[in-house]
């Protein structure tokens, strides 16, 4: 043979090769963080090209109760990715709607790890397990793991702890929070006016695209529960946040916080504290009491791990999956409770 036929077949070999190991990987990339080389890395995070496209396949591996969809754009263009599982997903049923959103906040990594990976997990166990197929065929579960993904996108390739979304407020100042930039209470205590505040309002409620896809989006389904994870500091939160009155429905969603608090410890013996979000400290204009003041409906900020400032926002990629581990029990316990509203209702 000669030695042009020679180097040929070896290329075709290490060719062969590297789609092997490139399918092996793609085909690992569910539900797991997975690297592309050129690609904006996060480790075992997932970048938001990574969340885009483990949703996209998540979806098409469960096509007949997964459903991916954009609830909207980023300022910079990205799209809010979601995704809806129930039975029937192509259709609007009459069932009661549960959500869990993720990253609000930029550096806040594992909040995107816990929706998303609580979404694999739903799919995946919808033929094994009893539990999740029922919970799957009696209600609507959206989940946006990534409401801030030009912040989020920031945040890997040039600021670690950047905070808010990447509006450029025109006086050298980036930013707004978009944790402070919901209409309720829009302007009170423990938001700014300041551009240059790590906790800028915006110019007006709703002035960021994000938010207002988070509100056509909620206004338009209804949830009767919502999770929206923050890190860190370990909190089950509920409404008033902008002020220390006890809202209407606190021994409710106090009593489902308590619940959710003791199914986190069971699993690894870690304490989430339960507690009016005002407690934390007093915060206007944030999504829960938003959306609690719309629909009356029990609304959460769970702060994941770590309990506090070291490590803070840079969580270790060995604490990803035990942090799943246990707020998995949680978001199940609040999603199945709203089924005992429809026997109680009816
Ligand atoms: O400040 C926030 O937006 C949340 N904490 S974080 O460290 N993730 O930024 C807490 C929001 C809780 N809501 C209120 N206290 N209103
Ligand atoms: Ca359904
Ligand atoms: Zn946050």
């Amino acid at each position: 043979m000669a030695k042009g036929e020679k180097m040929k077949i070896l290329k075709k070999i290490l060719v062969g090769f590297v789609l092997l190991f490139s399918s092996l990987t793609l085909m690992n990339s569910i539900c797991d963080g997975d690297d592309e080389p050129g690609d904006p890395d996060a480790g075992l995070y997932h970048t938001y090209d990574e969340v885009q496209s483990e949703l996209d396949s998540l979806a098409a591996a469960h096509e007949s109760i997964a459903d991916f969809t954009s609830i909207g754009k980023s300022l910079q263009g990205r799209d809010l990715w979601a995704i809806k599982i129930s039975d029937n997903v192509q259709s609007d049923e009459d069932e009661k709607v549960g959500v869990l959103l993720g990253a609000h906040h930029a550096r806040e990594w594992i909040s995107v790890e816990v929706p998303l990976k609580i979404a694999c997990y739903l799919l995946d166990n919808y033929d094994a397990q009893a539990q999740i197929k029922n919970l799957i065929d009696q209600t609507e579960i959206w989940i946006v793991p990534m409401v801030n993904p030009d912040g989020h996108h920031y945040s890997v390739t040039s600021d670690r702890l950047w905070r808010k979304n990447r509006r450029n407020n025109g006086d050298g100042s980036y930013g707004v929070d978009l944790n402070r930039n919901y209409s309720y209470q829009w302007g009170g205590p423990g938001s700014s006016g300041d551009t240059f505040s790590e906790t800028y309002r915006g110019p007006e409620p709703f002035s960021e695209p994000e938010t207002r896809a988070c509100r056509d989006f909620l206004t338009n389904i209804e949830p009767s529960a919502l999770i929206s994870y923050h890190s860190y500091s370990q909190l089950v939160l509920f409404p008033w946040g902008y002020t220390n009155s006890p809202a209407p429905d606190k021994t409710l969603m106090e009593s489902l916080a308590k619940t959710m608090a003791d199914k986190i410890k069971a699993v690894h013996g870690v304490t989430y504290t339960p507690d009016q979000a005002s407690g934390l400290y007093l915060a206007s204009g944030d999504t829960n009491d938003w959306l609690y003041a719309l629909l009356r409906v029990p609304s959460y900020t769970i702060e994941l791990r770590p309990r506090s400032s070291y490590p803070g926002f840079v969580l270790p990629e060995s604490e990803i999956q035990p942090t799943f581990e246990e707020n998995l029990p949680a978001a199940l316990f609040l999603l199945e409770w709203m089924i005992s509203l429809d026997t109680s209702s009816q």
